[in-house]
């Protein structure tokens, strides 16, 4: 109180096992037959059949550049005796799956096959796409979807010609519970991930009595209830199965109920919407400026882009769930630092008025067909420095949208299926009350590193911070496998 606070350190001993070797794993896309979806399984084609393309610039190889787990390492201590730094692929730190190994499928509510859906998103060089038409071309159509057109654009109804039949909600779930089971008996898997890479939906309202609790939402499912989304559908029908569900893109899927649903079931969940270039660098900067003790007064940030991604995006209430997602960003680095920015006003019983002090900060997202994927980024981040100065940071970016997605729903997937073989228990001193070793708890917040608005815990603080969003998945590989999570506190190369 008063500014004062005692800090007491305290000691929590726990003991994690993680099960050796990943199972058969199968990655189900709802969209497989988007930019996202063809694009990860053309890559995925190419990396296992070593197919290499010609560019204008020379060769190309087939690679995983911009997946953590398969392109960046990870600082396991130092050598004795030289103090001489070690570093390993992070993949190498635990037995994870390999996105070669990965069995692929999926639904869209686009029947084009996966041949002509990659030529669709004109995403990959053509000699790619010539070299690997034959092989994405087994996968063939996607599977039938779920389609509610209130959820998604109007101007993507020219797209859906591949629907599941129907407007029954709970045979709509029935339906992708089989289709989940028959796609993992069909290909002798041990687990499959469900992965929602499709169109950007509108949010769902949150209406006590329908989906407020995992019971009312399954009443509402039954009922067919016009707030039930696609997406919350599908994630209801992984839960109900027992496989892990991810969300990438921005809507709440995750509807209350939905989460306790998952709780009721211990199923994974994880989300919301995946983080690749203009937020990642956001949740570099705005902490960097913050934490340097830089005062970021505003943050504007534009982009147009001409997918397909960019079209459904161009509807209000679709844009809407992505300004959510990507305004969300910088909120806790603001609010660590009381010296900058004033905290909220607090009413007699410690009730906060307001949000506190905050840089101005705005989103906006164009449609422009002629770039296709190739998305175009500006942000301007305007600071107070020393004494009334001002600082700005203007940043331009350029790339190819999809090809910064992909690397991460393969990150998620590979992530979350080591997440579902870790276990851990509170080690008691009293061998009578110890405990069995027990799963993670259903929200797989370590998934953080790779979301835009991460999905945690109810009740406990969203970190976007992507320093300590990598810090907490470093470590708690490096505690899977008995060593401390990193210090760069470095003392021995400090003392005599
Ligand atoms: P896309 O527009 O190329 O693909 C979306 C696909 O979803 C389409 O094939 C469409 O037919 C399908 N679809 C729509 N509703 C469906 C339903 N109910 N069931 C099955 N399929 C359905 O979009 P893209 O570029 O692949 O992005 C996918 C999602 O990922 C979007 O929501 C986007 O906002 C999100 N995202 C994309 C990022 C990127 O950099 N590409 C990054 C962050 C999020
Ligand atoms: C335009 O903003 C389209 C979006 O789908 C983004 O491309 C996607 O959300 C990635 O956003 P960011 O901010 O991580 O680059």
């Amino acid at each position: 109180m008063n500014g004062q606070f005692n800090v007491t350190p305290t000691v929590e001993e726990y003991e994690f096992q993680t099960k050796r070797t990943p199972g058969k794993t199968g990655l189900m896309m709802i969209s497989i037959g988007g930019n996202n979806g063809t694009t990860l399984c053309a890559t995925i084609i190419a990396n296992h059949h070593n197919i290499i393309w010609h560019t204008k610039a020379g060769v190309q190889q087939p690679n995983y550049i911009g997946s953590l787990f398969r392109a960046s390492t990870v600082r396991i201590g130092t050598e004795p005796g030289s103090g001489k730094e070690v570093h390993v692929p992070v993949s190498d730190v635990l037995p994870m799956v390999h996105p070669n190994d990965l069995v692929l499928g999926g639904w869209d509510i686009s029947g084009v096959p996966m041949d002509k859906a990659m030529e669709r998103a004109q995403v990959l060089d053509y000699d790619l796409q010539r070299q690997v038409a034959p092989y994405i071309a087994l996968l063939g159509k996607p599977l039938p979807s779920i389609y509610y057109p209130d959820f998604i654009a109007a101007n993507q109804e020219a797209r859906a010609d591949n629907m599941i039949r129907g407007t029954d909600k709970a045979a709509h779930l029935e339906h992708i519970h089989a289709d989940i089971r028959k796609f993992k008996k069909d290909n002798e898997l041990d687990q499959v991930v469900v992965f929602w890479t499709a169109n950007t939906e509108c949010y769902s309202d949150i209406v006590p009595g329908v989906n407020d609790t995992a019971d009312n939402l399954l009443a509402s499912i039954k009922m067919s209830h016009s707030e039930v989304s696609p997406s919350t559908l599908f994630a209801v029908a992984a839960i109900l199965e027992g496989e892990p569900f991810i969300n990438g893109a921005p809507q709440n899927t995750f509807v209350p109920g939905a989460i306790e649903l998952a709780e009721h079931h211990h199923s994974f969940i994880g989300g919301d919407d995946l983080k690749s270039g203009q937020t990642k660098l956001k949740s570099v900067l705005a902490e960097f400026l913050v934490n340097a003790g830089i005062k970021p007064l505003s943050i504007a940030s534009y982009n147009h882009l001409g997918n397909n991604d960019g079209h459904n995006l161009s509807a209000e209430r679709q844009f809407r769930s992505k300004e959510i997602s990507k305004s969300s960003v910088v909120d806790d680095m603001v609010d660590v630092n009381c010296l900058l920015y004033k905290a909220p006003e607090v009413r007699p019983k410690g009730v906060p008025i307001g949000k506190g002090e905050h840089p101005d900060h705005i989103v906006v997202i164009k449609y422009v067909p002629a770039v296709g994927d190739s998305k175009r980024a500006i942000d301007k981040y305007y600071s107070e420095i020393f004494c009334g100065g001002r600082s700005t940071i203007n940043i331009f970016n350029e790339c190819e949208d999809s090809l910064l997605a992909t690397p991460l729903i393969l990150d998620l997937t590979i992530l979350t299926e080591l997440l579902t073989r870790v276990q851990y228990h509170k080690v008691t001193r009293n061998a009578a009350k110890q405990k069995d070793f027990a799963p993670l708890y259903s929200v797989l917040s370590l998934l953080s590193y790779m979301l835009k608005a991460p999905l945690v815990k109810p009740g406990t603080e969203v970190i976007n911070s992507l320093n300590r969003q990598c810090n907490a998945l470093e470590g708690f590989l490096k505690a899977c496998i008995g060593l401390e999570g990193s210090s760069d506190l470095l003392l021995e190369t400090r003392i005599w």
